[in-house]
């Protein structure tokens, strides 16, 4: 009998049929999320119970829901985060778990970047601006010569590097277990936790998202940063106390944040009423590109775990 796979990304297949269609003639059974949004704790195992294999955006799998789905064999995420995914219950219930790490790179570097120049150079606030009949000329910054702090240099962070000192910034970073060699080789400073905070004009998350990472930049950590600067998150809500970045960029400690992902999503909280802030609704890796390749990565995946 063939095995039943469950899409529950709602977005799956819309920008291309090829991922859809690999799996059809693959000769698995598919059926799709068609609510448009992403599903609920009650929903994934609802919608996803007696089916063998699940292809995965953002919804839990969380050790209650992967015991309530007892014919899952695999769930193979369109993405690289597994914070919503309790690895150690997938492992025990003997579920593999596969993940697209290289297509997100790309897309989730240009964000990176769009949301620092569009900081420096203030585009989304002039352009609100001029949008309510304003001719208001507001100073920005270079970002050559200006010094990028990342915490996080996984195969996103090491990129954002290498593409920030091509345009001239100076970066220091911090890891659990950096690459010295990669770091060298690029000019880039290692330096502890704090000393990035302290010296960074700019500073920038891009940590692997797992479930029960404890790290969150608190009220502490904005005010080791330097009075001024920059704070940009793509990489997990969980990693910023939103209370206590709203309250440093009232402050006026910090002079802006570009945000994509958030504590909780949908957003809708009182950081949207922050001029100095610019959001996006979690589109790191939201390209035309990267979503086909990502979801015909994810389609692989679990052809290949099913027909081997
Ligand atoms: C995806 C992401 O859009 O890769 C990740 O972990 O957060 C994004 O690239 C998300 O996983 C939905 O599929």
């Amino acid at each position: 009998m063939a095995s039943r796979i469950y899409i529950a990304v709602s977005s799956f297949a819309r920008q291309a049929p090829e991922p859809l269609n690999i799996l059809k003639q693959s000769g698995l059974r598919v059926d799709i999320n068609t609510t448009g949004r992403r599903l609920t704790k009650e929903e994934v195992t609802g919608n996803a119970k007696g089916y063998h294999g699940i292809i995965a955006g953002l919804e839990p799998y969380d050790a209650q829901v992967l015991e309530a789905l007892p014919d899952l064999k695999c769930i193979s995420r369109c993405g690289v985060g597994v914070d919503n995914i309790d690895l150690g219950a997938a492992d025990k219930k003997g579920i593999k778990i596969f993940t697209t790490p290289d297509v997100v790179v790309q897309p989730v570097v240009e964000l990176t970047l769009a949301m620092i120049l569009n900081l420096l150079r203030k585009i989304t606030q002039q352009d609100r601006s001029m949008r309510g009949h304003q001719w208001q000329r507001m100073i920005g910054s270079q970002l050559a010569g200006k010094t990028v702090g990342i915490i996080g240099l996984g195969r996103i962070g090491r990129k954002v590097a290498e593409t920030l000192l091509l345009l001239g910034a100076r970066v220091v970073g911090y890891d659990v277990h950096p690459d010295r060699i990669w770091a060298e080789g690029c000019g880039v400073s290692l330096v502890d936790f704090d000393e990035v905070l302290s010296r960074c004009d700019i500073l920038t998350l891009h940590l692997a998202a797992k479930a029960g990472d404890h790290f969150v930049l608190s009220s502490r950590h904005f005010q080791a940063m330097k009075e001024g600067a920059l704070l940009i998150n793509v990489a997990r809500g969980a990693f910023v106390d939103e209370k206590a970045l709203l309250e440093a960029l009232q402050q006026g400690h910090l002079s802006g944040a570009g945000l994509d992902v958030f504590q909780q999503e949908p957003y809708a909280g009182p950081l949207s009423g922050c001029p100095q802030v610019v959001l996006t609704p979690h589109v790191g890796s939201f390209t035309q590109e990267s979503r086909v390749a990502m979801e015909m990565e994810a389609a692989q995946n679990i052809i290949g775990f099913f027909n081997r």
